[in-house]
């Protein structure tokens, strides 16, 4: 395909709550849109994607203003001049730049939405999903007290999520975690993330988790520090989790054969998109590491392809892609994501339409624009 132009929105939409983790408190989600449009002999294809970097770089170096910097000057002018862009190719044509892979992913996902939209394939199909529903968890915040936090952990439990995963850091660990496994029972999924909040000093406080039966802790120590996760993981039953560490397949493989992590939250962008996902997924299940997929407070854009990876075979865990209405009271899309009922309580199903299979609002781009929308042709 020939990519005729490239637009960037960046929007910034209410959360129904507050979302605090060890790094920040949100209450708005802004976030960078990507729009792209096909000429040549296909001519007029489509695709959306919503870039994950947050606002600000607390989560990850990333952030929208820095992804809308270098898609502008580096990573559309190369992509605007190829003669022929797929999805496969987004990779290989942006690989000069370093890093950036948050802003990298969105644009593979926006062309990959393009290519599958013009060919009538789903996301899942393309992808290989091998089930129409997938188990979902919900991520809940730091609370202001532990009677908050349980009224909200029972208000999810009763929507149906399959897991409940609570964001710790120094301070709101063992008795917030001892308080919800006591109300929720001992059968129910429950994990912890901690988004690099502790240091190789905590070890022997993390234990203390151990009694709770954990389904795993997420990254307890900063991204580049393996060994530290490598000595936890001998200290401790809890299974050790990394998230912000994972950042391609080769750390992914590495991470792993040092024992570093023994699950893996795949986050498309944090690993520069799909594609890569799929090969992590693919490499997890050749040695036996379950994966599930985690979540940046995505829109109905983000989410529908996120389900739809979420439907591969190695999935085996709940993720965090939770239901619109977690999020926001109206999503981006005409069709936002309800959890199931009966046998599909606590699932969402995997879109079935090309492409993404959801449709974006224009409407409601356009109400929360924080900015003109950024046209790029070559
Ligand atoms: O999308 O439900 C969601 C949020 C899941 O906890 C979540 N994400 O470290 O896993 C993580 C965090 C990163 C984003 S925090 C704004
Ligand atoms: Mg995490």
């Amino acid at each position: 395909m020939k990519l005729e132009s490239i637009t960037l929105h960046r929007v910034a939409m209410p959360l129904v709550r507050p979302f605090e983790t060890s790094f920040a408190r949100q209450t708005t989600r802004v976030l960078l849109l990507v729009h792209v449009r096909t000429g040549g002999a296909e001519g007029g294809a489509e695709g959306w994607a919503e870039c994950v970097a947050l606002e600000g770089p607390l989560y990850s170096s990333e952030y929208v203003e820095g992804a809308e910097h270098v898609i502008r000057h580096y990573l559309a002018p190369a992509l605007l001049a190829a003669p022929d862009v797929t999805a496969e190719t987004v990779g290989p044509l942006t690989a000069f730049v370093v890093g950036h892979r948050m802003a990298k992913a969105a644009l593979e996902a926006a062309v990959l939405d393009a290519q599958l939209r013009a060919s009538g394939t789903s996301f899942g199909g393309y992808f290989g999903a091998v089930t129409d529903w997938v188990d979902c968890g919900v991520s809940v915040g730091i609370s202001p007290d532990l009677d908050t936090l349980l009224d909200e952990v029972s208000g999810y439990v009763e929507e149906g999520y399959r897991r409940i995963k609570l964001k710790i850091k120094p301070g709101w660990d063992l008795l917030p975690v001892a308080a919800v496994r006591e109300m929720i029972g001992p059968d129910m999924l429950l994990q912890v993330d901690a988004n690099t909040a502790y240091t190789a000093a905590d070890i022997a406080h993390l234990a203390g988790l151990d009694p709770f039966n954990l389904v795993l802790i997420e990254q307890p120590f900063v991204e580049e520090d393996i060994r530290t996760h490598v000595a936890l993981a001998r200290a401790i039953a809890t299974p050790v989790c990394l998230d912000e560490s994972i950042v391609s397949v080769g750390v992914a493989l590495d991470a792993i054969e040092r024992g570093a992590t023994s699950i893996i939250n795949i986050k498309p962008g944090r690993v520069g998109g799909y594609l890569e996902s799929v090969r992590i997924h693919d490499a997890c299940v050749q040695h036996d590491v379950p994966v599930w997929c985690g979540g940046m407070l995505e829109t109905g854009v983000g989410r529908a392809a996120n389900v739809a990876l979420a439907a591969l075979p190695g999935f085996i865990l709940p993720g965090d892609t939770s239901a619109s209405g977690r999020y926001y009271a109206e999503d981006l899309v005409e069709e936002p994501f309800v959890l199931g009922t009966g046998e599909h309580a606590g699932q969402l199903a995997v879109p079935t339409g090309p492409g993404t299979g959801v449709t974006v609002r224009g409407d409601l781009v356009r109400d929360w624009a924080l900015a003109d929308p950024v046209i790029l042709r070559q």
